[in-house]
């Protein structure tokens, strides 16, 4: 892990949400190794259950502007990702990939088209949000322990910071008494960030209350429009140098000289400009004018958009379509399990046809 932990994207404004979250999570932003990335939620999970994460589910982008590395592996597994972990069994690993290639395969024909494959990752999107409204119970009882409802900001502004390490009731009195709260520059810029996106999920009419939808779209901007269009003037915030609100692709990939301690971390960089490249003039520059516009952020940033998620099929299918026909076979599935799941499978030459 610590590996990973070379110093990072410099130009990523100090100010950025993402970033200082990013920090005080401890969470590593720059996903440029996948099979380390996988083991750093559920620790942080349980701590940080009412705060933003960085990482979204099934959100191609992070908050703090990297790319998903895993998105592909989300909207295939669905809520199964915790099942496919790197030293899970093989024999059981192949047979689960056995039983979601049969239920890609909606019309049973043996094959999986870009159409089934589509149809999937929307369904698996949807698993994704259905966790996120599971998980967001759990949390909201956290900061409304009086079950009245909704919650203030001040309320909230208490159980984060204890869940920082300050004393709760201290905090807590001194708010009620409007004196003032000694946090590190810091934690007092993350807070101020956290307010402003709190304000944003207060729907109108504002009433300065997060009822437990409202903060579900505190937790997960991805799945209301209005906090979507937030997520990606905070993105296009912290990566825009020269205040145009939009994106070139040297502001998209730019990195500060010097940050690279050797050849190995270099080639690792190199590949980090490479795939940020090919995403911003294949994928999210839709009109292919050179310039990354919030409308096209927001589109391609939205998990529920059907031309993504059709995109997304092709592109998974191209990876491991051998026999070029444009459609999946269970052999060819089972040969990359590692590109769809993340874990391999030695034997999945062996024994191929014995499912039919
Ligand atoms: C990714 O991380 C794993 C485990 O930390 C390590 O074994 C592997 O070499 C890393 N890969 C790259 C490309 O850094
Ligand atoms: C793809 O190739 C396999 C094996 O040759 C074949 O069985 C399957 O029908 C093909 N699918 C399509 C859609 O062409
Ligand atoms: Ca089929
Ligand atoms: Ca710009
Ligand atoms: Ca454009
Ligand atoms: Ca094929």
């Amino acid at each position: 892990m610590s590996s990973r932990r070379r110093p990072r994207a410099g130009h990523l404004r100090a100010a950025s949400f993402g970033i200082l979250l990013g920090i005080l999570l401890a969470v590593d932003g720059r996903p440029a190794n996948m099979s380390a990335h996988k083991d750093k939620n559920p620790s942080s999970r349980e701590d940080n259950e009412i705060l933003p994460q960085d990482h979204l589910n099934g959100v191609k982008m992070e908050m703090d502007g990297h790319l998903n590395k895993d998105f592909h592996q989300e909207v295939f597994l669905g809520k199964e990702l915790e099942e496919f972990e790197e030293d899970s069994e093989p024999k059981k690993s192949r047979r689960k990939l056995v039983e979601i290639f049969n239920k890609v395969d909606f019309n049973k024909d043996n094959s999986v088209s870009a159409k089934e494959m589509q149809r999937w990752i929307m369904e698996k999107t949807e698993e994704h949000f259905q966790e996120a409204v599971r998980e967001n119970k759990l949390s909201f009882r956290a900061v409304d322990p009086d079950g009245d409802g909704h919650v203030t900001w001040d309320e909230y502004r208490v159980k984060f910071l204890a869940s920082k390490g300050f004393n709760e009731k201290e905090v807590a009195e001194k708010i009620k008494n409007n004196e003032e709260l000694k946090v590190d520059e810091e934690t007092q810029e993350v807070l101020e960030s956290l307010k402003d996106r709190w304000f944003q999920a207060d729907n109108p009419p504002a009433d300065q209350l997060l009822n437990e939808e409202e903060f579900l779209s505190f937790l997960h901007p991805e799945h209301s429009r209005g906090m979507l269009k937030y997520m990606v003037k905070e993105i296009i915030r912290d990566l825009d140098q020269d205040g145009n609100k939009e994106l070139t692709l040297s502001e998209f990939i730019s990195l500060p000289m010097g940050t690279v301690e050797n050849q190995q971390a270099q080639d690792i960089d190199d590949d980090w400009v490479r795939e940020r490249k090919k995403e911003f003039e294949e994928v999210i520059d839709t009109n292919h004018n050179g310039i990354v516009t919030m409308e096209e952020l927001e589109e391609y940033m939205d998990p529920m958009n059907e031309y993504n998620a059709l995109n997304e099929a092709k592109q998974m299918i191209a990876v491991a379509d051998e026999n070029q026909n444009h459609s999946l076979e269970l052999e060819e599935i089972l040969k990359y399990s590692e590109y769809f799941t993340g874990s391999k499978l030695m034997d999945y030459a062996r024994n191929v046809h014995e499912e039919f």
